[in-house]
């Protein structure tokens, strides 16, 4: 059983994504946000249930699709919105865009534009956390077409292999950029990769909020256990293009509209009152609250200033000595911002490899008989 508050807390999240990408899109359409913008509309149940279901401190990263993570993990919904609007009082000052979005205070590690990009880092963050001692687990979601990267491959791997603590999340929404998945892999079933690495698999109701957030909550428990990391297959769709620009010759109109029923909001709307749990006018209410903060988040990346000239050129790398003033103190004068102090004893030496992951050493025998 979901407490009221829990379910009520889903319901607010994904109406704020949702909210938020509506707005987003018609920012796009009057060229306030340049390039490339992937709305997230139709998959917020993926987002969300994960993100209820994993502790604060836990990192999560995900591919261009970005915008709902750090949105729902608390970042500041104005700066969000001036990255897209590629402002300087965005998170990254515009420099990061749409596909590029970060939030080191939420533990939101990106935002990556190649796609399956953020497959092995994610091993990697995982890496760091087993090395630490830590006991937080690595999130990372990629869409179907990323699994069939090569990344995807060597990632799964050295996670298995090492026992890493992360959970691989494939969003499967049917299609890459037009491509039907079904038609590109040999096993479409992309689950049923996980044996290949003899790795725990799962598959869940990507347009089912409550299903998610119970499967993650099992799934996240048994990798902070030490039990090995876990690929979970979410099954969803997305009710908008690939990106804004998208022909749409790949599905038909008819199969859009038959996907939209399962409008995960309104699952979780219907569930709730008839539930009794919550009336017409209480949801309608925190659903203006949303709107009210998408708006309000338009209004600020609208007033906000272009980066300076003189900047086009800075901030692009790691420069050793620069000032590092957390986005959200730089840019509100915030002075609650928790910001993470990673260790700086690196050892980069091959005792980084974790002593319980050593298989044991393989003896040569000469066959008898051998030439
Ligand atoms: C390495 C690389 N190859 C190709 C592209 C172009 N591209 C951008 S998105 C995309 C499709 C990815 O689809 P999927 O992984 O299913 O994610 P979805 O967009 O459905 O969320 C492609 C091929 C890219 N960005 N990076
Ligand atoms: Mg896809």
């Amino acid at each position: 059983m979901h407490s009221p508050e829990l379910l009520l807390t889903l319901f607010r999240k994904m109406t704020l994504s949702r909210r938020f990408e509506e707005k987003a899109g018609q920012a796009y359409g009057q060229k306030k946000i340049q390039g490339f913008c992937h709305l997230y509309i139709g998959q917020e149940a993926i987002a969300v249930g994960i993100n209820e279901a994993l502790r604060p401190d836990d990192p999560v990263l995900t591919g261009y699709r970005d915008h709902t993570h750090p949105l729902i993990r608390g970042a500041d919904a104005g700066m969000l919105m001036a990255e897209l609007f590629g402002k300087d009082t965005g998170y990254s000052k515009g420099k990061g865009g749409s596909m590029h979005l970060f939030d080191v205070e939420h533990h939101f590690y990106g935002g990556y534009g190649i796609v399956g990009g953020q497959i092995p880092i994610a091993a990697g963050m995982a890496f760091a956390s087993k090395y630490r001692g830590e006991d937080r687990i690595t999130v990372c979601s990629f869409g179907d077409a990323a699994s069939n990267q090569g990344a995807f491959h060597e990632s799964f791997n050295m996670a298995s292999k090492w026992k890493l603590p992360v959970l691989y999340v494939v969003e499967n929404n049917k299609y890459g950029m037009g491509t039907d998945i079904a038609r590109v892999s040999g096993e479409p079933e992309l689950h049923k990769r996980a044996a290949a690495y003899k790795m725990r698999s799962a598959v869940v109701d990507g347009m089912n909020v409550t299903e998610v957030y119970d499967t993650v909550k099992e799934l996240a428990a048994s990798i902070r256990a030490g039990e090995g990391p876990v690929f979970l297959e979410a099954l969803c769709y997305r009710f908008r293009g690939h990106s804004m620009s998208d022909a749409a010759t790949y599905r038909t109109k008819e199969e859009v509209e038959h996907e939209k029923q399962r409008d995960p909001i309104q699952t979780l709307r219907q569930q709730l009152l008839l539930q009794k749990l919550a009336t017409a006018e209480q949801l309608d209410a925190i659903d203006e609250a949303q709107k009210k903060i998408c708006e309000e988040a338009v209004a600020f990346a609208d007033a906000s200033a272009e980066p300076p000239l003189e900047d086009v050129y800075t901030h692009t790398e790691v420069v050793e000595g620069e000032v590092d003033v957390p986005p959200r103190a730089r840019v509100r004068g915030a002075t609650d911002v928790r910001w993470p102090t990673p260790p700086t004893d690196f050892k980069v030496t091959w005792d980084l490899e974790p002593k319980d992951a050593h298989a044991p050493a393989a003896v040569f025998q000469p066959r008898k008989g051998a030439a």
